[in-house]
């Protein structure tokens, strides 16, 4: 029988962080106080909900679990890279990440900036080296996906709209892709990620992007309503920034209930593009309900 989902997320969780402590770079070779500050920036802390992702889209495509590992890490490791990067006083200056101090405060700026630059390289360096599918061109694809998701076309992209946008009124279609490239692009990506390791269909790996995509705008939809409704304790980063930084967000737009009813939409959406794989697709599902239903 299979665990519930709790257990399924704590299992992982506690695994992965050992698979990531083992391919950081140890503190105590050189440069040791940039490899130390990597280490900080990506360990203890976060849901690691891009590599639960992954692991759920793996385990759908019957993928080695050992494979999905690196993969996942990849995809987390620039994930930690752009919040160090996102906190830095150049760009949304924060001090508080994960519920410790971010990066450049615990650190210095230059260091956080490396930090950021490291963990990036790192991700695609273990992508490299490690085999992640037996058919070569796969494992380039899943390279060339991470390395879109990332850039000026994905991540950087959305960010780079993001800091252009503060003070400024968006419409819904220019809110969505901004977030679809800056949060929703990641996402995506550690859910192909994940499918990539095994075997799936070009035809089933178009409705898992669907899927990703989906489930990566509700994602920044359900952040946009805790960042209003959640204190600092619960997320472990200062709430209320969106407001503050007078920042079009869905809830400017639409409002409390209409952000949460939008959430809901793209969540029920999200959910039948997931129809035809039945019970192996089980793990993306309560994924689904967890970006939905979370309070932190
Ligand atoms: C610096 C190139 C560059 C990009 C930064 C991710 C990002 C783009 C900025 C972070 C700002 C932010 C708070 C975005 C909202 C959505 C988001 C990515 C939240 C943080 O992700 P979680 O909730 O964090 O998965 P944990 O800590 O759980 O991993």
């Amino acid at each position: 029988m299979s665990v519930d989902f709790q257990s399924w997320v704590a299992a992982h969780q506690v695994r992965f962080e050992e698979v990531l402590r083992n391919l950081l770079p140890r503190a105590d070779i050189a440069p040791q106080r940039l490899h130390e500050a990597m280490r900080y920036a990506v360990l203890d802390g976060g849901k690691r909900v891009r590599p639960l992702l992954a692991f759920a889209a793996g385990e759908l495509a019957d993928a080695d679990e050992k494979r999905v590992d690196v993969a996942a890490a990849a995809a987390e490791l620039i994930h930690a890279y752009s919040l160090v990067h996102d906190d830095m006083p150049c760009m949304d200056d924060d001090v508080l990440r994960r519920g410790k101090p971010t990066c450049h405060v615990q650190y210095d700026e230059a260091t956080a900036l490396l930090v950021g630059d490291a963990l990036q390289t790192l991700a695609f360096q273990l992508l490299a080296e490690h085999r992640l599918n037996d058919d070569a061109s796969r494992q380039l694809e899943m390279t060339r996906l991470l390395a879109v998701a990332s850039g000026s076309r994905g991540m950087a992209g959305g960010q780079a709209i993001d800091l252009a946008s503060v003070g400024k009124p968006l419409t819904l279609p220019e809110l969505e892709f901004m977030h679809i490239h800056k949060t929703g692009a990641l996402i995506r990506a550690a859910v192909l990620l994940g499918a990539h390791c095994g075997t799936v269909s070009a035809e089933q790996l178009e409705r898992l992007d669907r899927f990703g995509k989906l489930i990566g705008l509700a994602f920044q939809v359900v952040d946009d309503v805790l960042d209003c409704e959640a204190d600092t304790a619960t997320l472990g980063k200062t709430a209320g920034k969106d407001a503050d930084n007078d920042k079009p967000t869905y809830v400017s737009l639409l409002g409390i209930q209409g952000a949460r009813d939008m959430a809901q939409r793209l969540h029920s959406e999200a959910l039948e593009t997931l129809a035809g794989f039945g019970d192996s697709a089980q793990r993306l599902r309560e994924l689904a309900d967890f970006i939905v239903l979370r309070k932190f």
